[in-house]
């Protein structure tokens, strides 16, 4: 069970140091003229410069070629992977000080409020693609700390498909749209991607997380996330440990169904992207509590895997997380292009008391992320733009490039010099110059994968087998569509042999559902990614019999589930409803921190059987029930003798069933259920029907707090 926060201190949140950092660099053209680019007053905006009334545009218009030149270059290269994205500003506070882990400062500091920046994002799609795609989702935090900026670019999930950098071209190239037409777009479902997996036994783990409800999140705000790669913390004396990160939500783990994402996709393929939007706006801040795994560096070679490889993760039975800090998201961008897409981070911005491993995916990334930064944001100086810049003065001996801002003085631009006293001076590391740890290293070039990191399935039949009955079922309907879109048989064949190696009884379960039957063995050598020279005996996985059979921290199952803050409910209600019957539940839901919607058949207002108005926040045309967590159908003769004729109405809480969310029916409302498919169901476990609004309310929101009532899946009942 996730742990209770450590209350911290209450201080006033406040991001003071990046708001200041950024207000030079902010434009409000409130009671301000329009000019050009270069400060000329505009007197027409409407018309070109023409010769004559019905004359062509003459090419002395400068103020017309400045424009459109301008909206010409408006677009730059969207990222190569986690192209869509959505960013927020928060802060960081620390909980107690832990010197004798790290001597980073922000990490020592309870009264330091860090400012920070964070971007979500999917993996696959493009800028303009769904954000419920079936997708790992990026968690990249920028910390602003007075020792220079900190980026933690992680995911939602602990681990990776692949160990070394190497791969990282082959694996984006064959889960990307296919290079002869285009297709699909936001998708693993189609032949490339699961070629190249079923040729990689090491993505074995990971795609069993990808498969699983973490690739469909309800919220970003209800998403972990994690570092994956072991790093280092570095104390004052040298020392060092490994350390493994996480972003713990306050308000726990949750998924949606994936027949609910397909459906958000097409109503509201900006659902992840709002619900951050507004959360911040109205108030309700997502926190997440910062964790550590710390590992000794004497132990490092005490667990039957290898803590530099990014396909496993260190149990939280072996090692807990220790919750350190916590994270709120509490302002909105005020630009999104100049803030969310030109944010750089970048595994390789660390601050003294933090330091990299060896995981040999992780050294990939230190040369990736400024490299492609070069080309996405045009040259050298994008640690100028004012979202990279950190709060603490930069001052090197780098000079020029495009779009350059700093006007630096004086002559000297090398070191050492005297024409300007030697300045910019080194710092000391008792002062804060960073000083990479001094690891040993005696080895041979070599150009190989560790035998250490050939054990590519106990891990990911750890996490199987940690997950609840319904989280299983979901991972084996996510195998069946995925594998079931591929084309080439002998792919879905390999697949099925690989999933042999997690659970004879997945696998089975898939191959039924794809027609095929399950092989005794793999059919060929099972890794073909050896080398020219290589020796496939040499190249086989190992078995390793883990002790640790199940985790409970893996299994969403076992999320917290003890409040329903900020989630959305909806109240389907007609003219006539009854007032009280209405008016108590919503205000019951709200004092529980929920968010209520009334939704009527048409906009403007409802009248309730005291003849009060209630404005309807929207209409069933607008909305549907994919939207909410749960749906609320008040009394009152008239509204449910309209409700349960309203066909968009009925088909509300039929979804709503099927996604298997909270239904709580007013009694005088009878009519509604008799109305929908579930009538005969309607005493299972998440749906409430009640006379007394004040019981009914009770019980709605314990319910609402589960989240989901998976047990109607059960015997297929139902395909969420
Ligand atoms: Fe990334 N990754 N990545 N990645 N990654 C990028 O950088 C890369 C990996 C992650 O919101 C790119 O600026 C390589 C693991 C996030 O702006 C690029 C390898 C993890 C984001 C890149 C990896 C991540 C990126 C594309 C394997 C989880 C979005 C645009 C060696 C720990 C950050 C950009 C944002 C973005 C390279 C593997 C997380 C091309 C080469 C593992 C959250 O540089």
């Amino acid at each position: 069970m996730a742990k209770k926060p450590i209350a911290p201190k209450t201080t006033a949140l406040n991001n003071s140091a990046k708001i200041e950092n950024l207000k030079p660099h902010t434009a409000d053209a409130t009671n301000q003229k329009m000019t050009t680019d270069h400060g000329v007053g505009i007197n027409d905006d409407q018309n070109s410069l023409k010769a004559g009334d019905r004359g062509a545009t003459l090419l002395e218009d400068f103020i017309l070629r400045e424009k459109i030149t301008h909206f010409d270059h408006e677009r730059i290269p969207e990222r190569v992977v986690h192209a869509r994205g959505s960013g927020a500003h928060g802060v960081f506070k620390l909980y107690k000080p832990i010197p004798e882990l790290t001597k980073a400062q922000f990490l020592n500091d309870t009264e330091i409020e860090t400012p920070v920046f964070v971007r979500f994002s999917t993996v696959a799609g493009s800028r303009g693609s769904t954000d419920l795609a079936r997708d790992v989702r990026g968690f990249a935090v920028k910390f602003y700390t007075q020792e220079g900026n900190f980026d933690l670019v992680g995911n939602n999930m602990p681990v990776f498909f692949i160990q070394d950098a190497m791969k990282f071209p082959d694996l984006v190239h064959a889960v990307k749209p296919e290079p002869d037409n285009e297709m699909p777009q936001a998708a693993s479902a189609h032949d490339t991607f699961w070629d190249f997996i079923s040729l990689m036994p090491e993505s074995t783990h990971m795609i069993m997380w990808a498969m699983s409800d973490r690739a469909l999140p309800r919220s970003y705000r209800m998403m972990e996330g994690f570092g994956v790669h072991t790093f280092r913390f570095i104390n004052d004396k040298g020392e060092s440990n490994f350390v493994k990160f996480h972003w713990k939500p306050l308000l726990g783990v949750h998924s949606v169904a994936w027949d609910e994402a397909q459906n958000i996709s097409g109503k509201d393929p900006d659902f992840h992207r709002r619900d951050l939007w507004e959360a911040i706006q109205s108030g309700n801040f997502p926190e997440w509590e910062f964790g550590v795994q710390i590992v000794a560096a004497a132990d490092e070679h005490k667990f039957d895997f290898d803590l530099l490889d990014p396909t496993k993760l260190i149990p939280e039975e072996l090692v807990p997380v220790q919750r350190i800090g916590k994270l709120t998201l509490n302002r909105n961008t005020d630009n999104f292009f100049a803030e969310t897409e030109q944010v750089a981070f970048h595994v390789g911005h660390v601050v003294p008391g933090i330091d990299f491993t060896n995981d040999p995916l992780m050294q990939g990334r230190l040369f990736s992320y400024t490299d492609t930064q070069l080309i996405r944001l045009g040259g050298p100086n994008f640690h100028e733009i004012p979202i990279n810049r950190p709060v603490v003065p930069v001052h090197n001996n780098q000079r020029d490039g495009f779009m350059r801002q700093t006007i630096n003085v004086g002559k000297a631009s090398y070191n050492p010099n005297t024409t300007g006293n030697n300045d910019p001076a080194q710092v000391k590391a008792a002062d804060g110059g960073f000083v990479s740890h001094n690891e040993r290293i005696d080895a041979r070039k070599i150009r190989a994968r560790s035998k250490s990191f050939f054990d590519h399935f106990s891990q990911a039949r750890l996490f199987y087998n940690s997950q609840s009955e319904a989280e299983k079922n979901h991972i084996v309907d996510a195998l069946r569509f995925e594998l079931g879109k591929v084309k080439t048989i002998a792919i879905r064949e390999k697949m099925i042999g690989r999933l042999t190696q997690v659970d004879n009884g997945l696998a089975s379960k898939v191959a039924a559902a794809l027609g095929l039957a399950v092989p005794k063995q793999e059919l060929e050598p099972i890794n073909h990614s050896i080398p020219a020279d290589g020796n496939p005996a040499d190249y086989q996985p190992i078995e390793v019999d883990s002790k640790l059979k199940v985790s409970e921290a893996l299994s969403m199952a076992n999320t917290i589930k003890d409040n329903i803050k900020t989630r959305k409910i909806a109240i389907l209600a007609a003219d006539g409803v009854n007032d009280k019957s209405v008016n108590d539940v919503k205000k019951a839901l709200m004092a529980a921190g929920a968010t209520v919607e009334i939704i009527a058949p048409k906009l403007g207002n409802i009248l309730t059987d005291k003849n009060a108005a209630i404005a309807a926040d929207e209409s069933l045309l607008t909305v549907a029930s994919v939207f909410y967590d749960a749906v609320y159908v008040p009394g009152g003769k008239k509204s449910v003798a309209t409700i349960a004729t309203e066909p968009d109405a009925i088909h509300f809480l039929n979804e709503a069933f099927k996604h298997c969310k909270a239904i709580a029916i007013d009694a005088d409302a009878q009519a509604v259920v008799d109305a929908t498919y579930f009538a005969a169901a309607a005493k299972e476990d998440g749906i409430i029907i009640e006379g007394d609004v004040k019981k009914l309310g009770d019980q709605f929101i314990k319910a609402i707090a589960q989240h989901r009532f998976w047990d109607r899946e059960k015997a297929r009942k139902v395909p969420a």
